[in-house]
């Protein structure tokens, strides 16, 4: 009775695993949360050649765009955002008023894959549950398996190093609630806390993601829904043109601070 087969594939799955995951303990960007702000900001980033790794807590990456709007799986965009999608490779349908329809799950799996090709790696099933902080910069993030997180298990996580960590958590803002609740960080928001999401208005939800999109401490960056959620912006439902912009401004701040 041979086992050769099956030794060989556990062991190509764990070497590769641990090559993979080694290579990437100390990074340029570490982003938390595969929605699509963070995956637009991964490929630009990894476009422009710093080193990315994304950490998504579910099993699939993607975020809040496979569901469309109440699981009706289509999604819209304005017009000024489907450059963004056009760099994926992303097709829309245009409506003739401003506004373009796609598919949620080419949506989704595009910026995956868009990402990924871009040579960010996406660590998924691992969720960061605490920063490292270090003379006044935030400079990492603290990982684990997220079924331990999910069956309260006692195992201690591992750290990985960044030069630039993103919260891209969206609506609970994950990451910036580390900074300001357990690190005591004033971040840079009206009150130096979190103002908490408003209600749905579209209009004004889409065009103030991209404006709360910014550097808000040292080392700390956040996109999409989570920098709405801390400047307090209004949420705005299945519509995603802010949700990409807010991705290409972040990896736009992002490399501009990294390379003064
Ligand atoms: O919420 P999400 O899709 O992020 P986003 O880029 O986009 C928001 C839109 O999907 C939608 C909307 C559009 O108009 O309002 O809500 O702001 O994706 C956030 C991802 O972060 C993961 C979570 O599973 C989701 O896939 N996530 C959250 N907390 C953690 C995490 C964590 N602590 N560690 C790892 N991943």
């Amino acid at each position: 009775m041979s086992t050769v087969m099956e030794e060989t594939i556990s062991s190509a799955i764990v070497r590769s695993f641990f090559k993979k995951f080694e290579n990437h303990l100390a990074v340029d960007v570490g982003i938390v949360g595969a929605g699509p702000s963070g995956l637009v900001a991964a490929k630009y980033l990894a476009d422009m050649g710093f080193k990315v790794a994304m950490f998504e807590s579910k099993l699939a990456p993607g975020g809040g765009t496979w569901g469309g709007g109440m699981l009706f799986n289509e999604v819209v965009v304005q017009e000024d955002a489907t450059t963004i999608l056009k760099d994926f490779n992303i097709s829309t349908v245009d409506l003739g008023n401003g506004y373009h329809t796609l598919d949620s799950v080419e949506m989704a799996s595009g910026l995956i894959f868009g990402a990924r090709k871009a040579g960010a790696v996406i660590f998924n099933t691992m969720c960061v549950e605490d920063i490292c902080v270090r003379e006044g910069v935030v400079c990492g993030l603290v990982v684990n398996w997220n079924p331990v997180r999910r069956l309260e298990m006692h195992v201690d996580p591992v750290v990985v190093t960044a030069r630039a960590v993103l919260d891209g958590t969206g609506h609970p803002s994950e990451i910036v609630h580390k900074a300001v609740d357990k690190a005591g960080l004033k971040v840079d928001s009206p009150t130096g806390g979190i103002m908490g999401e408003k209600p749905m208005w579209m209009e004004d939800g889409e065009r103030t993601t991209v404006i709360n999109t910014k550097r808000l401490y040292p080392g700390l960056y956040a996109s999409g829904m989570a920098a709405n959620n801390v400047q307090g912006g209004f949420r705005m439902g299945p519509i995603f043109g802010g949700m990409l912009k807010s991705g290409k401004k972040v990896a736009e701040l992002i490399a501009a601070d990294l390379r003064a």
